[in-house]
């Protein structure tokens, strides 16, 4: 078993790792005296019969109060990293993605040629996410059902859709590559196959491809399809679409459509 986690490649996020190996080194020094004490009371005391004894108050001083501080130093020490990440504390000049989830997929929005969320020449692509590297990303979580969660576990990042609640997160790639999107939440038959594919791409070869997408989307607003509100956001979709589950919106799970 690997105890250690994937490459971070992920930029400014190394106090993620530094605490989830502070952590594993406490929970193995806690398990290894514990395990060690009830192996030794048991080979010690093995031929005595059990009696009631009341306790030892400076044992359960002692093992209450380390605990306890060190639940609290972590409590402190996670909470300032924890505040970096969540929450609007993306830097101003993100790149705004609108993720919408739903059983079991992941609509990803963008902003058009506009750079703005929410406007007419917004396009949306299905399991589709595109990102240039060195550049800071910042994600308008939603979800159209139940509970889904958003985990790139190469950028550090793992954030719950909520129904009813527009969640954020952010998180800048140090290094481009194909990654893969997760749902890090159990979120019913179809869960292990809701992945979006993730392209890290250099600055130049993702600002290509966006402009030539955003001017067709631009084109395609321009024709007036799409009268007052994008599509896919919230606010649009009322219902699951009758084909649910089926061939087009996610292959083989046509029997689990409900
Ligand atoms: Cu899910």
């Amino acid at each position: 078993m690997d105890w250690t986690l994937p490459p971070n490649l992920a930029a400014g996020r190394m106090a993620i790792d530094e605490t989830y190996y502070i952590i594993l080194v406490l929970t193995a020094i806690a398990f290894v005296l514990v395990e060690a004490g009830i192996l030794w009371f048991m080979f010690r005391y093995r031929n005595r019969e059990a009696d009631y004894v009341h306790g030892n108050n400076t044992a359960e001083i002692i093992w209450t109060a380390i605990p306890a501080i060190a639940m609290v130093w972590l409590g402190i020490h996670s909470g300032g990293i924890w505040s970096e990440i969540k929450g609007d504390s993306a830097p101003d000049d993100a790149f705004e993605l609108g993720v919408t989830a739903r059983q079991f997929e992941w609509m990803i929005t963008y902003p058009g040629a506009d750079s703005e969320l929410g406007t007419a020449d917004d396009f949306t692509l299905r399991n589709d996410v595109r990102i240039p590297v060195d550049r800071a990303v910042s994600v308008k979580l939603h979800t159209e059902d139940v509970i889904h969660s958003f985990f790139l576990p190469f950028m550090r990042v793992k954030q719950d859709a909520v129904p009813g609640m527009t969640t954020r997160t952010w998180f800048e790639a140090a290094e481009t590559g194909d990654f893969q999107l997760a749902c890090a939440e159990l979120c019913g038959l179809g869960h292990y196959r809701m992945s979006a594919s993730v392209a890290v791409l250099p600055a130049d070869s993702f600002s290509t491809w966006y402009q030539t997408r955003a001017k067709e989307a631009a084109a395609e607003a321009d024709s007036s399809f799409w009268t007052e509100t994008p599509p896919n956001t919230p606010e649009t979709v009322s219902g699951l679409p009758d084909d649910y589950g089926t061939a087009e919106s996610g292959g083989e799970g046509s029997g689990e459509h409900q």
